[in-house]
């Protein structure tokens, strides 16, 4: 069953729409408007719920000559390894990592993690996204290293 309804849309708005549209590469409207509204329901949940369930996605790039970075990064990881589900590691080139964490946890947890990541010196084009889970916040089973 679809609910229906009707958007009305000043014409200097409804045209940066339909070029948003061509940019995007959208089909149709409808499909434009539901992304739309998902994203501020995301945004507005993570930011009321701080205590909700989330997966995080951090990307970054670094230099491994950067004095101890990699060093710190790996250990970052293991001291938040009930938040770092998985971490993948690309060697781009002689000098460039760009790795990608899996995190999952509590949406301010998720955050406050990434956003040190991503502050640190040496750390470039850091970004983190986060999805909302909508079944029970966290999976609740513990491991003999949780402490
Ligand atoms: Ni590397």
């Amino acid at each position: 069953m679809t609910d229906r309804f009707t958007v009305s849309l000043e014409p200097a708005l409804a045209a940066e729409f339909s070029a948003y549209l061509e940019r995007q590469g959208y089909g149709n409207r409808s499909e434009a408007v539901r992304d739309l509204i998902r994203e501020a329901l995301t945004r507005e949940r993570l930011e009321k719920s701080p205590d909700s369930g989330c997966i995080g996605v951090l990307s970054y790039l670094y230099d491994h000559h950067e004095r101890e970075l990699s060093k710190r990064l790996t250990e970052t990881h293991h001291e938040h390894h009930s938040l770092t589900v998985t971490t993948l590691h690309m060697h781009v080139d002689h000098d460039t990592c760009v790795e990608a964490a899996l995190l999952r946890g509590k949406a301010a947890e998720v955050l406050s993690f990434g956003e040190s990541v991503m502050a640190r010196p040496g750390i470039q084009h850091g970004r983190l996204h986060r999805i909302p889970l909508t079944g029970p916040p966290l999976a609740t089973h513990r491991h003999p290293d949780d402490g």
